[in-house]
């Protein structure tokens, strides 16, 4: 089989955002735009001659496509091996299980994780390394470096490769093996929750409803909830992965996971509910007529690890993403352990992880995770639940309240402004920035500003610093605001405005969330110049 060297010119905007390189499905679709990323990504890396590349994606338009030119580049490019999920398919983190598990060089997943599919939606491809998590900045910045240089890629001969059983075969002299993709997370989530204990939770008359949203966590969902954990049929629902994902935005929230949301409030609500995004690494907990906002998901789970198996030992230390509200700061400080602050992105937990540091992380984006892999995860959370409601035997209601009457309740939602135009966007943060010195000890509306800065993180690991993540806006009284522009979108800009206001006095836990956060949200809107700026009355979604 023949190696082909194409020639090809560099494309200027494969820069890769919180999440690898996404963009529309019909920018991917340009000649050579594709390969020279993935070849981008191989000229960054050193040493992986015969080694291990995990392959797979979440199933959308395009990703069997391009799980076959990535096969023929790794050929050519000297990997010793493939190990790709029947179908390209692979959610998020049972890529992250698979690269540990067979201890790869790496993995590369095809995935816009929450953003549309379809011929008119998005694409996405992101590198992980062999921790198993996402590439590091350094990392992420040298592929973008190598994709401004390129000027040829290393590809073999189009052949016939049947994808869609397990089985292997050889590309050139590369090993290939199709796996199933469910497996191997199968066994992990089996070690980690108590099994025996859910199954028996069902077997009691407890009724759940996980919708897949037509994304890649369907057949995942469907194995260990259905098949081994015997929740009954239709408990998974949209369980089947489609290139469009329905024609939805599978993106589990208040506004796109709309119909769970009714059933949940509605005449017929079941016990709990759950849903995951396209590539399966996100989360949404619903109760009885009760939604858990991703923060507090976090700090209870913190709260109540020591309830699985796996976690029975305690845990090193958790993080939380910046915009994240300090709910676990406070079960952190009970527990005594240390509670980290991170940009946003799951990329800055990998360190803490591998150094043994943290144990939990999460964001206010629906993430949340473990050190068992290195990416945040979906179905995990929702077993995690499940396992602490197993022991618990009380509603997600009455979890949630005893929690915020014993550490005090973190009022808590984000305001995106989507698809603003990206001049205005900037304009915006860079008002903010200007204003900065001179925003201690104003007045804003009935509060008095008590700090205000740009986040800067340096890595306790490895000393690397990254700045400019998101403006912060702390007032005497500890409440809080922060802005900063989406790095996943592929349209315009997306502002996020996040919005915090914590009350300790559980006769006060009963307010509406937007209510309590009221005063905050007109000053939010006020000091960034939101109306003008944007051309919006309000914000797209308010999660
Ligand atoms: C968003 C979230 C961030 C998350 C990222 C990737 O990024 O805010 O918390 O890690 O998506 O999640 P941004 O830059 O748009 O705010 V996923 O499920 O898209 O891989
Ligand atoms: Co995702």
């Amino acid at each position: 089989m023949a190696i082909q060297t194409i020639q090809t010119r560099p494309f200027p905007e494969q820069k890769p955002g919180t999440s690898g390189l996404r963009k529309k499905v019909t920018v991917f679709q340009a000649p050579h735009y594709l390969e020279n990323f993935v070849q981008s990504i191989f000229d960054s890396l050193e040493g992986f001659a015969g080694q291990t590349l995990v392959v797979g994606g979440d199933g959308r338009y395009g990703n069997l496509e391009a799980t076959k030119v990535i096969l023929r580049m790794a050929a050519a490019n000297g990997f010793g091996r493939v190990l790709v999920g029947r179908d390209g398919l692979l959610s998020t983190p049972a890529a992250s299980c698979v690269i540990r598990k067979h201890a790869a060089f790496g993995g590369i997943v095809l995935s816009a994780s929450h953003n549309p599919g379809g011929p008119d939606g998005d694409f996405g491809i992101k590198y992980n390394i062999g921790n198993g998590g996402p590439a590091p900045e350094r990392i992420t910045d040298a592929i973008f470096e190598c994709s401004k240089n390129i000027r040829e890629y290393r590809i073999v001969d189009e052949v016939e490769m049947a994808l869609d059983r397990e089985h292997e075969f050889t590309l050139d002299s590369m090993a290939v093996h199709v796996i199933d993709p469910v497996a191997d997370y199968a066994g992990l989530m089996a070690e980690l929750f108590d099994f025996r204990a859910i199954s028996y939770l069902f077997q009691s008359g407890f009724r759940m409803r996980f919708d897949a949203m037509h994304a890649i966590t369907g057949p995942y969902a469907t194995e260990i909830l259905q098949n081994r954990l015997g929740a009954p049929r239709g408990t998974v629902i949209n369980g089947v992965p489609l290139a469009d994902f329905g024609g939805g935005h599978p993106d589990p929230n208040l506004t796109y996971a709309k119909e769970l949301v009714a059933e949940m409030f509605g005449e017929q609500a079941l016990d709990f509910a759950a849903a995951s995004d396209g590539d399966g690494d996100r989360n949404m907990i619903l109760g009885h007529r009760f939604f858990v906002t991703p923060s507090d998901s976090l700090a209870l789970l913190t709260a109540n690890a020591t309830l699985a198996p796996g976690y029975a030992d305690g845990l090193a230390g958790v993080a939380r993403s910046m915009p994240t509200s300090a709910a676990v700061d406070r079960v952190a400080e009970a527990l005594d352990i240390d509670c980290f602050e991170t940009p946003t992105g799951w990329k800055f937990f990998g360190n803490l992880m591998d150094a043994g540091k943290v144990t939990l992380c999460g964001e206010e984006s629906f993430g949340t995770g473990s050190s068992h892999v290195r990416e945040k995860d979906g179905l995990w959370a929702v077993l995690f639940w499940l396992n602490i409601l197993a022991v618990r035997q009380q509603p997600v209601e009455a979890l949630m309240r005893e929690h915020w009457a014993k550490y005090g309740r973190n009022y808590y939602s984000r305001h995106d402004y989507e698809g603003v135009d990206a001049v205005s966007a900037e304009t915006l943060m860079t008002g903010l920035r200007e204003e900065l010195k001179t925003l201690p000890g104003r007045q804003l509306g009935q509060l008095t500003v008590a700090t205000a800065d740009d986040f800067s993180y340096t890595d306790p690991v490895d000393g690397s610093v990254s700045r400019g993540q998101g403006i912060r806006i702390g007032f005497s009284e500890g409440s809080r605001i922060v802005f900063r522009l989406s790095g996943t979108g592929t349209e315009g800009a997306t502002l996020r405005v996040y919005l915090e206001r914590f009350e300790a006095d559980p006769a006060h836990h009963d307010q509406d969330t937007q209510q309590a956060l009221a005063d905050l949200i007109a000053i939010a809107v006020d000091v960034a110049d939101i109306q003008r700026l944007t051309g919006r009355e309000l914000p797209t979604v308010i999660i």
